[in-house]
């Protein structure tokens, strides 16, 4: 066989192997998912929003101006009365259609997230006095107003380093009535129950918990091959009659450390 024949076989082996190997499902590494949308509780414009203060009532609820209502910075007083609560003209609705739809999921290096909800829960100010419109519970906003979240997904095998620790986060925003808390269910474990800190004085503070997980109380391997991720969410505010949710997510950094340079108040 000649030089030139023998490249042509050679190109034609491997065009065949190209061809044979299998095609798989292959994301980009693994980030995080989200339930919801990072966006400030969906507050596009922040510049005239102030924070509940006594008059003139003109302290920016978005403290550094970049933007985007954060932890350590306040959900508005939107008539600038004084207060945030469901008595006080702050109620919103800032669902976008796939959050009203309960499929507002984002994901950075999954195969599927088909399987996880919770995004009616963000973004909607969870208030007594809302009206009673698509609600994402079934009595409406009567308490209680216990937001539940549930991620299910797939990652590819490569994908992710196997032990990696998991963090999940969670931004929220004027919890001020107690008892709160998070359960947090995951494979094989009893919930793990995360206490959250009242704002106190606060006013309308928007707040980051994080909690830390093992990668065997998230992940199992499924028949695929592919790491299948599981974790449950409840957060229990039986008696608080104003609270939001910006967004929960499973990701491989901590969101409180994330915030810690400003931070004055976390509950780690
Ligand atoms: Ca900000
Ligand atoms: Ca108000
Ligand atoms: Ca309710
Ligand atoms: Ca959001």
């Amino acid at each position: 066989m000649g030089n030139v024949g023998f490249r042509r076989s050679l190109a034609a082996v491997i065009g065949g192997a190209i061809l044979a190997v299998p095609i798989t499902a292959h994301a980009e590494p693994f980030e995080f998912i989200r339930i919801g949308d990072n966006d400030g509780f969906g507050f596009a414009a922040t510049g005239q929003l102030v924070r509940a203060t006594p008059p003139p009532h003109s302290s920016p609820a978005d403290t550094d101006r970049n933007g985007v209502l954060q932890p350590t910075e306040f959900l508005p007083d939107l008539n600038a009365d004084g207060g945030v609560a469901w008595t006080s003209s702050d109620n919103f609705d800032n669902h976008s259609t796939a959050e009203r739809q309960d499929s507002a999921i984002e994901c950075r290096g999954c195969v599927t997230t088909a399987g996880s909800v919770g995004s009616k829960w963000t973004d909607l100010s969870l208030s007594i006095s809302s009206i009673d419109e698509a609600w994402p519970d079934a009595d409406g906003p009567m308490l209680p107003n216990n937001a539940e979240f549930r991620f299910d997904f797939t990652i590819a095998e490569t994908d992710i380093v196997r032990g990696s620790q998991i963090f999940f986060n969670i931004v929220f925003g004027d919890y001020d009535v107690n008892p709160a808390l998070v359960a947090v269910a995951s494979r094989g474990q009893s919930p793990r129950v995360l206490q959250l800190r009242n704002q106190g004085p606060a006013d309308g503070l928007i707040q980051a918990r994080s909690t830390v997980l093992d990668f065997a109380d998230v992940f199992a391997r499924g028949a695929d091959g592919n790491w299948h991720g599981r974790l449950a969410v409840v957060f229990l505010a039986p008696a608080d009659p104003y609270t939001a949710f910006d967004f929960v997510e499973l990701s491989l950094l901590d969101i409180v450390a994330q915030s810690a340079p400003k931070t004055l108040v976390t509950n780690r």
